[in-house]
């Protein structure tokens, strides 16, 4: 008979190839070791971290899955699952800021830009000299992205863009913004510009005061008038599929990531149960505590398998969307329970940021929201299984 391991009750282990290991190794590493020290005060005090981006690059969390020749690391898509769920066991904000750059800006660049555009960009952004971000949302157009305002107004062979972006991750201090707007040299149709810091016209302010994912800095985009040549364009993509191509691998990478928080509440609410005595036996002695690491560890081994067949079938080139949706939906719902349930378990000490716990309680409201809220992909789930868009 085996022995039943509860810090991977499913041998996931075995299901990685060798690079894929070696890759979580050393996210794992980078993670503990860089991020790990600084994680609570930069949340504390919503500190600004840009110079994380190079450290990043450095290491290889940027573009894992993209061609070498751009600056990538040419690993799977699991690998780069193995990276987000590394970076949010520490903090979401980290992979947030990671998996705006890597899906968000390289993405795009890679898939519906030009060889002058790939060049030009993705190079400094793998190795983190460049930052990105990706502006979709609008203060009136969130959930339903369609109703965008931002407009691209044709002007001789470029093109002169107004509207206003907002909530969007790592704006304020981007270099490269992949803007969508509505282009009226196309028919209305939503297009992706690319954008430069220092442009005319061009604000970036930071929203302050967030009481989650404080260590990644979020921030509005203001286009007055900014005016972009002909090659600041993504030639190759039109229509809504052009963001959400990117919002899939995104999506995907996240459910990777909340099984990373949840992992770090799961151990850490196990722990203080084995440590913490009351009414003369630990707390992991009674039934209601170990029920709660019960349904702890079967969430995240159930997430975990998941995230991984989603990430073969992506490399076998028989994904779909809605996989998507399933697991970000699952795996952020799941983590975000499981992050309160620690906290709770913790007591007193689970709302002191010394025990981390309630960090990642905040910031996992956040993940829960953005890249489509939990109840969106439930309206997209519901659409595959009925053929009626109830949104
Ligand atoms: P709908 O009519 O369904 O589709 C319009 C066009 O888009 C195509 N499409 C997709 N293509 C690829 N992948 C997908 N997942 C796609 N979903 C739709 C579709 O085929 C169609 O193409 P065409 O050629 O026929 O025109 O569009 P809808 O307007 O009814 O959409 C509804 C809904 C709910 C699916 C969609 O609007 C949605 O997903 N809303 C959520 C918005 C969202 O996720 N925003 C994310 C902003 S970015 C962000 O949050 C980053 S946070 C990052 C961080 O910090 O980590
Ligand atoms: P709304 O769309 O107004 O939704 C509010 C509530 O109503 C939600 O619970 C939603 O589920 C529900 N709802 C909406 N429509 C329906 C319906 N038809 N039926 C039932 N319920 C519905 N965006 C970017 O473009 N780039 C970024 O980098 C980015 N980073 C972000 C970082 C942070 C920290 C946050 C908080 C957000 C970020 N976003 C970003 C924006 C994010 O994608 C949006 O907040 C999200 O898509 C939801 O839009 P909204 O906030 O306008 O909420």
């Amino acid at each position: 008979m085996a022995k039943f391991d509860w810090e991977d009750p499913f041998r996931f282990d075995e299901l990685l190839t060798e690079e894929e290991r070696m890759v979580r190794d050393s996210a794992h590493g980078f993670s503990q070791g860089e991020l790990q020290p600084r994680v609570i005060e930069a949340f504390r005090e919503e500190k600004d971290a840009p110079e994380l981006f190079a450290m990043m690059g450095e290491a290889g969390m940027l573009g894992v899955t993209l061609p070498e020749e751009y600056g990538g690391a040419g690993a799977s898509y699991v690998a780069y699952g193995l990276v987000a769920r590394e970076i949010e066991r520490v903090d979401s904000g980290y992979r947030s800021m990671a998996s705006v750059q890597s899906s968000l800006v390289m993405y795009p660049i890679y898939a519906y830009g030009s060889e002058e555009q790939k060049r030009k960009y993705l190079p400094g952004l793998a190795s983190g000299q460049l930052i990105g971000c990706f502006g979709l949302t609008e203060p009136d157009a969130g959930s339903d992205p369609s109703g965008m305002r931002t407009v691209a107004k044709p002007d001789g062979d470029g093109f002169v863009l107004s509207g206003t972006k907002t909530w969007i991750s790592n704006a304020p201090f981007s270099d490269v913004l992949v803007i969508w707007a509505k282009s009226e040299a196309h028919g209305g149709a939503i297009r992706g510009f690319l954008l430069e810091k220092g442009m005319a016209g061009l604000q970036t302010p930071k929203i302050e005061g967030k009481i989650s994912l404080r260590a990644s800095t979020t921030g509005m985009i203001l286009m007055d008038g900014v005016r972009v040549a002909a090659d600041g364009l993504l030639p190759f993509t039109e229509g809504l599929n052009g963001p959400f191509g990117c919002l899939n691998r995104a999506r995907y990478g996240i459910s990777w990531g909340a099984m990373g928080a949840a992992e770090f509440c799961f151990h850490a609410a196990r722990q203080y149960g084995l440590d913490r005595k009351q009414f003369g036996r630990p707390l992991a002695a009674t039934q209601l505590y170990q029920k709660k690491l019960a349904d702890m560890m079967c969430d995240i081994g159930f997430g975990l398998q998941a995230s991984l067949r989603v990430g073969r079938l992506m490399e076998e080139g028989r994904f779909a969307p809605e996989m998507s949706s399933m697991v970000k939906r699952n795996n952020v719902g799941k983590a975000l329970n499981i992050a309160r349930q620690s906290r709770d378990m913790l007591g007193g000490n689970g709302i002191s940021e010394e025990y981390q716990v309630i960090r990642h309680m905040v910031n996992l409201e956040s993940v829960n929201t953005y890249e489509g809220a939990h109840d969106i992909h439930a309206l997209i789930l519901g659409r595959a299984i009925t053929d009626i868009a109830a949104f």
